[in-house]
């Protein structure tokens, strides 16, 4: 009889203390949260540690990951970790209801992890364990009470099997109160935190960009296609493609953010504030950005009208001279307020391409999410090698002493953009009916121009693309190829042809190191015209 009651009694304990682990977790990382925003918002423990595992993650595997999730990679990080972390929380529980010390050394163990995570970001300094350490503390107090709750002993002379059922009401009451606490702790952190960058977002706000002395051109007429689903010829910013690190976007104060310059040739190191640096001739150019990780056919590339100022004149004012007259430095080391490090060539800076110190992007000032308040862009190279965002310090050194952040994890040290084309109508899979189909696309060669776009159909002979009108060399150029579809499966492939006449190679290559090659290509289903007589499905009419 006796053991027959013992079992459902641990089973209750067991259920007890594990929701007991997990409460104590968000009552700590609500906790925890509270206190970054008085620290630093990046050294939140689910921030810290999804980080530092960005920060460790194998080019290969970041790779997978940003395939497999695109843009929401980072929200799959973070519930990944998440659930982790809820796992050893309950673990953590169990183990507290047999042995205490043990649970709550378990639960306290997860608090020096988010510690050690935050100490190891670029940038950290010691305060950063603090959020992690402080959430520790308050989640082992929260599962010391719970914990003490369910193992308190029956009270004598209450009726056999009734205890629990006293006890779990009070433990309810308990669980609910954490969890309303740690729910108020954690909004109030979320508004804080808004609070806090309340700053930066009016210092955007408030931000009138000068005009242009040099304004660009306005883009031909005939640069845009009306064929529909083509890529627009200019990304609007909020559709603009968006890579980097940052778990939290960084929200710098436009009034207090610095630009240092400084490093081996520099002859007068240079300190700007947002105001100087706006006092100086702004240029307009349209560059096409691309990121190193994009596949064939891949969505990273986007095309903006950039306000900014000639980065060369400024390295030319500090003294900097570029290797080929002399200068020392060879590479050009821009770092972000967040600690991420990108290493440009200063000669590929200083060969009269219109190389930005940014601060607009298609008429308003940089959306925080593309670098506000002043970034880099320079046409012609990855973005992993030249387009800082957040940046607040330039260094000149050479890539003999230093390798950049993306260096060290296995990408190439120099990233000038490879020729690509990309089919963006018809979709992949895609069913056309037989007859005029447009097929149309963009190709880019920043800095080199795109001079020749083709398609062939299942590997027949290359056909010539009608371009758009092209825009200058630093920005893709549309494409399209009327197509005279007939039913069945077709595979359709593009191929560009850069400024210097080099073709686009057809050799497959994955990102890993200095971006992917091979010809983008579509497979389409094209259906026959239905119910309609043999005269009309000749007219060529879809
Ligand atoms: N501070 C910072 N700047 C950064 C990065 C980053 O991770 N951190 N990523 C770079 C990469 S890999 C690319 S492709 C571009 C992308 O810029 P976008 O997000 O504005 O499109 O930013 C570059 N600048
Ligand atoms: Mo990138």
């Amino acid at each position: 009889m006796v053991p027959e009651k013992a079992e459902p009694r641990q089973s209750r304990r067991r259920v007890l203390g594990a929701v007991s682990g997990v409460v104590a977790a968000c009552a700590g990382l609500a906790v925890a949260e509270l206190v970054a925003v008085v620290v630093r918002p990046e050294a939140a423990p689910l921030t810290a540690v999804g980080g530092a595992v960005v920060d460790r993650t194998p080019a290969a595997l970041k790779e997978w990951a940003i395939r497999q999730f695109g843009t929401a990679d980072k929200l799959v990080l973070t519930l990944g970790i998440v659930a982790v972390l809820a796992v050893v929380a309950a673990l953590a529980g169990l183990l507290a209801v047999r042995h205490l010390p043990a649970g709550i050394a378990l639960a306290g163990s997860f608090g020096l992890i988010g510690a050690a995570a935050a100490l190891s970001r670029p940038e950290a300094s010691w305060n950063d364990a603090l959020p992690s350490l402080v959430g520790a503390l308050a989640s082992a107090g929260v599962l010391y009470l719970l914990v003490t709750a369910v193992n308190r002993p029956r009270p004598a002379g209450a009726p056999p099997g009734g205890t629990w059922a006293m006890d779990r009401r009070g433990f309810g009451r308990m669980v609910l109160a954490v969890l309303a606490v740690s729910a108020g702790a954690g909004y109030a952190g979320r508004r804080l935190g808004a609070y806090g960058s309340a700053g930066a977002t009016t210092s955007r706000a408030d931000l009138v960009l000068p005009r242009a002395t040099v304004p660009a051109p306005p883009v031909p007429a005939g640069a845009e296609l009306r064929v529909p689903g083509i890529s627009p010829f200019v990304t609007p910013n909020r559709d603009f493609y968006r890579v980097d690190t940052a778990l939290v976007v960084p929200r710098v104060d436009a009034d207090g953010w610095r630009l240092t310059l400084h490093g081996e040739g520099v002859t007068r190191p240079l300190t700007l504030d947002l105001r100087e640096l706006l006092a100086r001739p702004l240029v307009e150019h349209d560059i096409t950005l691309t990121c190193v990780s994009n596949e064939v056919g891949g969505p990273y590339a986007g095309n903006a009208r950039w306000l900014g100022v000639r980065l060369a004149d400024l390295l030319r004012e500090a003294g900097v001279r570029p290797p080929s007259q002399g200068g020392p430095a060879d590479q050009l080391v821009a770092r972000s307020v967040d600690g991420m490090t990108l290493g440009t060539p200063v000669e590929t800076v200083m060969d009269g391409r219109e190389a930005l110190l940014a601060v607009g992007m298609n008429g308003e000032p940089l959306p925080f999410a593309h670098g506000f308040p002043v970034r880099m862009v320079v046409p012609g190279l990855y973005g992993y090698v030249s387009a800082c965002k957040w940046l607040t310090e330039l260094r000149l050194t050479t890539f003999a002493a230093y390798d950049a952040y993306w260096v060290r994890r296995s990408w190439a040290a120099r990233g000038p953009v490879k020729t690509q084309s990309r089919i963006d109508t018809p979709r992949p899979l895609a069913e056309p009916t037989e007859g005029r189909v447009a097929v149309a696309g963009v190709a880019w060669a920043q800095h080199r121009g795109i001079a020749g776009v083709e398609v062939r159909v299942d590997g027949g002979p290359w056909q010539e693309a009608r371009l758009a009108a092209a825009d200058g060399v630093d920005t893709w150029r549309q494409w399209v190829w009327q197509w005279a579809a007939t039913p069945g499966t077709h595979t359709l492939e593009v191929r560009a042809t850069d400024g210097a006449g080099a073709v686009q190679t057809g050799e497959r290559a994955g990102t890993v190191p200095d971006g992917a090659t091979g010809w983008h290509s579509v497979v389409v289903r094209v259906r026959a015209h239905t119910g309609l007589t043999g005269a009309a499905r000749g007219s060529g009419r879809s």
